[in-house]
């Protein structure tokens, strides 16, 4: 009979775990679920040992490994112990890396990553035998290997799974920024940045880095650059400067967005692009790089950009309604976020709120001051962004819901866009943020039937 010392643990049964348990499946590892909510698994996996209540470390100490979801706290007691005691304790990244062989694209920061991520894929999908796209987009990675090695893998990388990844080792790794986030998982600003960097810890002569352009990555690109890798710089600037490969370009009559294909600049006015906001055109600058540098044409890539309808809930455009135009950012799930989205109005009714995960909200207040004419709170918890809106000088009130939010909105005498960037998760009201931007479009929407 099987001992329980030759299985696998699997911890958390959402997106990640289950698709452990699958990939364990398909080479033949015995395992054992946990999960601390009372959940039940899929038909598929009913013959599966399914333990349900707070994970004991007593109970994990027994197996050989533990493979942990990133959405459950690293420093979990149960898994501090089992670490502690010899017991391999890692994530489904470190599991995808022994698996698989091709190459491999990582993309990280707080803000931005999917809208990357998901245009990498897009453009080195044109190559031969193309590129998948996996991780924190919402396609666990191991799910990647169900049939076979794929050529090119590019992964959306959160601290969650690089905090805990041992041998991660990326051919081209992309740092979009690293802004104040998940301050309720991780112990310190400090260990969430270290968490991110933890991405080049073992790249080496050979393998390319792209990073934002701002100083406090100087010492980072000079490491690297120690180390033989080859770092390439991108960012938001003023005029050119030959160091800078990708970013956009800010002029006074229009921005443009930029990257390079071997040593030739290739230029596009952001005028004629879909996506809004510098920060997203700054975000698929650094794809258009990526697959420049993967050896996709630059006419490829032009159209690509300039087709490029953005992500949903991410300074979205989801219609015209009550004779104002209404955008669903609902993926700011943190202050930098949304002051990304609120800078790229020049007025705007806002509506923030939510949980706010333990982040101060000091940044917004300026930005709040001059971009937003009237905001709408929703949430359980209002406090904090009633003291943000009050120090602002902003007129607001407390909607508390969604529906009230967009209504309270409709109603106000000013023709400015409404825009929901929360600077707050969702979780407090609703399962995720996606379905917190479904909702407001749905209020939109009924606000639309009712006029
Ligand atoms: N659970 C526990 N104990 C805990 C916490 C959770 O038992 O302390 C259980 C829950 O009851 C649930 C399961 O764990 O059944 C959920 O696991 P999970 O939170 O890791 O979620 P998954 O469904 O596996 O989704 C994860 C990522 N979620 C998080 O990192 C929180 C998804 O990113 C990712 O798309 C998916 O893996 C596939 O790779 C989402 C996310 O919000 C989009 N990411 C954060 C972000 O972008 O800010 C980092």
């Amino acid at each position: 009979m099987l001992d329980i010392r030759d299985k696998v643990a699997v911890i958390g049964m959402g997106k990640t775990g289950l698709s452990v348990v699958r990939h364990l499946q398909r080479v033949h590892v015995d395992c054992e679920c946990f999960d601390e909510a009372a959940v039940q698994l899929p038909d598929d996996l009913q013959n599966i040992v399914l333990h349900t209540g707070a994970l004991q470390s007593e109970v994990l100490l027994g197996f050989k490994k533990v493979i942990v979801s990133p959405g459950i706290d690293w420093r979990h007691p149960a898994l501090a112990e089992a670490r502690q005691c010899g017991v391999e304790v890692y994530g489904d990244l470190d599991e995808f890396l022994a698996h698989y062989s091709g190459v491999l694209i990582a993309v990280t920061g707080t803000n931005g990553k999917t809208t990357a991520t998901q245009m990498i894929a897009l453009l080195l999908e044109t190559l031969p035998k193309g590129c998948d796209a996996g991780g924190n987009i919402g396609v666990p990675m191991l799910d990647l290997l169900a049939n076979g090695q794929p050529e090119r893998v590019v992964l959306e990388l959160s601290s969650f799974q690089l905090e805990r990844a041992k041998n991660l080792h990326p051919h081209y790794a992309v740092l979009l920024n690293v802004q104040a986030d998940h301050a309720d998982m991780h112990a310190s600003p400090e260990a969430y940045r270290a968490a991110k960097v933890r991405m080049f810890q073992h790249m080496i002569m050979g393998d390319t880095a792209l990073l934002l352009n701002t100083s406090e990555w100087d010492a980072l690109a000079q490491d690297l650059q120690i180390r033989g890798v080859a770092v390439k710089r991108f960012g938001i600037i003023e005029q050119y400067d030959e160091s800078i490969v990708a970013g956009v370009l800010c002029a006074e009559d229009s921005d443009s967005l930029f990257w390079h294909q071997g040593d030739t600049r290739k230029t596009l006015a952001c005028a004629s692009l879909m996506v809004r906001g510098r920060h997203q055109q700054q975000n698929i600058a650094v794809a258009a790089q990526v697959a420049a540098d993967f050896g996709v044409s630059a006419n490829i890539i032009e159209e690509a950009l300039m087709s490029f309808q953005g992500l949903e809930h991410r300074l979205e455009f989801v219609g015209h309604v009550a004779e104002r135009d209404w955008f669903n950012d609902s993926k700011a799930t943190n202050p930098n976020a949304a002051i990304a989205a609120l800078t790229s109005f020049e007025q705007v009714n806002w509506i923030c709120g939510g949980l706010r995960k333990g982040l101060a909200l000091d940044d917004l207040v300026d930005v709040v001051k001059k971009h937003v004419c009237f905001a709408c709170v929703i949430g359980e918890n209002t406090a904090a962004y009633e003291d943000l809106l009050k120090q602002a000088g902003v007129a607001f009130v407390v909607s508390k819901t969604m529906k009230k939010a967009v209504g309270d909105v409709a109603s106000q005498q000013n023709e400015y866009p409404v825009l929901l960037s929360p600077a707050a998760a969702s979780q407090d009201q609703y399962r995720h943020y996606a379905e917190r931007g479904a909702d407001y479009v749905q209020a939109m929407r009924t606000l639309g039937t009712q006029s």
